[in-house]
């Protein structure tokens, strides 16, 4: 069922991003290489390259909705391709943040053209993707509903960056409770997702309340993927994450496991010693996961996903009633959570 929507519409949305992120001037060719290389589209001398891109996810999930509230799915795709773009662009901008060195086991995009160049690419993504929202109006959606979904857009890219000033001043304190982590990813990465969600219901036609069940259904399942993805980070498998192994912990990065076991009565206190030792490395990595292991930090962190998630496909079932279950917004949740990268 997800496969045939995903072989669907996965070209529609293609075609609408390359439209939006099209160029054409030769004398800034390389300024739309740099976002197509990101996009996986080509490779770094800007060669056409088949590649295992994004998921995806957020424009699948736009559309969906849109279509799982009875609307008309392709008139979705604009939006659909706005919030990718938007995606893709927080993705360009945080590798700078963050000195990140690969993303989808690729160089990043300040990696190999330089941090003001990188900016600079990820700033047009940024414009572009409102400039992908506002061809929503050829495709008969409503102007009023083309605001309203601007609003929703709008609204999230400040949630995006509340999201990620959270994340970066974590780095800088020691002691970072349960409730700021979640605060946090409410922002970075449960905003977008429910946005996705809600904009597709708006535009398919949804009751304003249904559409705010739709957002509570995604900004849920953006909770649950963002601790899965903490999970991951700490035990996931390097080679299908694309993460080198415990990067997360030798970053001393404040995902929710690593929180969990700072704040352990018992053991907290040496973990955080041990994540302060000059020259703190790859050789400390099995002390940590003993640690980690000795305070159930894993079992902890599943725990509070499957609540996320389980609240998410409440909202579900509230805003789609007995049609829920079927819905391929239930199928990729459930997707989600067995996904290993
Ligand atoms: C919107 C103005 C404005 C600024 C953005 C940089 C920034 C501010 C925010 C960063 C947000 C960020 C990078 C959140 C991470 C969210 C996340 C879980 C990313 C991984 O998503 P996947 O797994 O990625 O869907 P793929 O590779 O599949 O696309």
């Amino acid at each position: 069922m997800l496969n045939e929507f995903f072989e669907r519409w996965l070209p529609v949305l293609e075609a609408e991003m390359r439209a939006v992120l099209a160029g054409g001037e030769a004398a800034t060719a390389a300024h739309y290489g740099m976002m197509h290389y990101h996009m996986g589209w080509v490779d770094a001398t800007f060669q056409p390259v088949t590649l295992p891109a994004g998921k995806r996810l957020r424009p699948l999930l736009c559309l969906m909705a849109c279509e799982a509230v009875g609307g008309e799915t392709k008139q979705a795709a604009p939006a659909a391709a706005a919030l990718e773009i938007l995606h893709n662009f927080s993705l360009v901008h945080d590798d700078i943040e963050d000195g990140d060195e690969m993303r989808r086991h690729r160089p990043t995009v300040w990696k190999l053209w330089g941090a003001p160049q990188a900016i600079n690419a990820g700033d047009a993504m940024f414009a572009l993707a409102f400039a992908a929202m506002q061809r929503l109006p050829e495709r008969g959606v409503a102007p009023e509903t083309t605001l309203a979904a601007l609003r929703i857009f709008t609204e999230t890219c400040v949630a995006l960056t509340e999201g990620q000033h959270l994340d970066m001043s974590f780095e800088q304190r020691d002691c970072v409770t349960v409730d700021e982590y979640l605060r946090m990813i409410r922002g970075k990465t449960a905003a977008l997702i429910g946005a996705s969600v809600a904009i597709g219901g708006l535009i398919g036609g949804a009751t304003p309340e249904a559409d705010e069940s739709l957002r509570h259904f995604g900004q849920s399942i953006g909770l649950a993927f963002q601790i899965q993805d903490d999970i991951l980070g700490i035990w996931g498998d390097p080679a299908v994450t694309g993460k080198a192994a415990g990067n997360d912990i030798l970053r001393r990065k404040k995902s929710l496991p690593m929180l969990h076991a700072l704040n352990d009565a018992r053991h907290g206190a040496q973990l955080d010693a041990l994540l302060q030792k000059p020259g703190f490395g790859a050789p400390d990595l099995p002390e940590a996961l003993r640690l980690l292991a000795a305070t159930g930090s894993q079992e902890y962190a599943n725990r509070l996903m499957n609540e996320f998630y389980t609240a998410g496909l409440d909202a579900l079932r509230f805003a789609l009633g007995e049609r829920a279950r079927q819905s391929l917004l239930w199928a990729t949740a459930e997707w989600l959570m067995q996904r290993e990268m």
